[in-house]
């Protein structure tokens, strides 16, 4: 008889994880522990986009191509541990998207959200189903799930801004859809202001209606709005010793994040304030919009200065020091995590 030593044993198991496989079943104990982790350890690393760098490419970009050929001139802010996912963290999409003068990014419609946060190029802007935009710096620009848009940009100088987008999250469900309009601009039957008109002001209209299902109906959180607010509220007390001055984007409908998958909030550093340590399930990147800061995560140190992005992967140590005052723009799959009940934070 044979006795029972470590090599047989892994021998005799695998004989039989052998008539598994073509029956298409498999041992759990094989792979449990990598299931259903004890912690979340991401397979993202943290990191900085400068935009001094990214420009030139960008705009090198939009002398070999045009947005009507390329559909999206964006230049895909890949997380360097997970080249060619087309990923800044676990969960998120984001980039930086370039029209130049008298380009139109084509009208198409598709099941995953979008936003922007818009970094150059006054006098752009993007139609969102019927209703156009213009662009400035600071604005939050949000396109819901199967709303008709195209960008476009009509005065003489190139457009930028950051993408950040759901698409993973839908495609993660193998629920995406996507049609094309068969004109490059999608027809616009509203005037400019409408939706903020109906439903940005604190009032709504008296028949209760949700043009856009969960997705905030307000489709341009100005900066001409929001910078305003953020800054009587920072000038009007003391930081939050891990958040520092932070104002949600929120739909006015209910109350909760503007889109359903994308939670977005605007942060004011004030000069030489460091936070706290926080860490946090969600994914999150992080998008300069004045000033500069410095962000150490996991006890390494990156530096961010305007139109700069940093990516913060999922339940990191995080650590905010402003160098100058800072207003940075925050976006992260929380919105979608809280839905699903498993958003968690841990504060030092
Ligand atoms: O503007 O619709 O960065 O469809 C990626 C996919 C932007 C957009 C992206 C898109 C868009």
């Amino acid at each position: 008889m044979q006795t029972a030593t470590a090599e047989n044993v892994a021998a005799t198991r695998q004989k039989f994880y052998d008539r598994l496989s073509p029956r298409a079943m498999a041992p759990l104990w094989e792979v449990l522990k990598g299931l259903v982790p004890d912690q979340p350890k991401s397979k993202f690393a943290p990191h900085v986009w400068k935009f001094a760098d990214a420009r030139p490419l960008l705009m090198e970009a939009g002398d070999l191509l045009t947005a009507e050929e390329a559909e999206r001139r964006v230049l895909v802010l890949e997380n360097p541990a997970m080249p060619g996912a087309s990923r800044i963290t676990a969960t998120m999409y984001a980039g930086y998207q370039l029209i130049m003068p008298g380009e139109i990014a084509p009208a198409h419609r598709h099941t995953a959200s979008a936003l922007r946060m818009v970094l150059e190029g006054n006098g752009g802007y993007t139609a969102v189903a019927g209703e156009r935009t213009e662009m400035k710096r600071g604005d939050l620009v949000i396109t819901p799930a199967m709303a008709w848009h195209d960008h476009g940009q009509e005065n003489h100088k190139p457009v930028i801004w950051v993408d950040g987008l759901d698409l993973h999250m839908v495609n993660f469900y193998e629920a995406a859809f996507m049609d094309h309009f068969n004109d490059k601009s999608q027809i616009v039957s509203k005037p400019e202001g409408f939706s903020e008109s109906e439903f940005g002001s604190g009032m709504a209209p008296m028949s209760h209606r949700t043009p856009f299902g969960q997705t905030s109906p307000i489709f341009n959180y100005t900066y001409a709005k929001s910078r305003p607010a953020l800054m009587q509220v920072a000038g009007a007390g003391e930081p939050d010793a891990h958040l520092a001055h932070a104002l949600r984007y929120i739909n006015p409908q209910d109350g909760g994040w503007a889109m359903p998958t994308i939670a977005t909030w605007l942060t004011q550093f004030p000069k030489g304030f460091e936070t706290k340590p926080i860490r946090a399930t969600d994914g999150q990147a992080m998008v300069v919009i004045e000033g500069e800061i410095s962000v150490e995560l996991d006890g390494k140190t990156f530096t961010a200065g305007e139109s700069d992005v940093v990516a913060v992967p999922a339940w990191t140590w995080k650590k905010v020091r402003a160098s100058k005052d800072a207003v940075v723009f925050q976006m992260s799959d929380r919105a979608a995590q809280e839905k699903l009940g498993i958003f968690r934070e841990e504060r030092k």
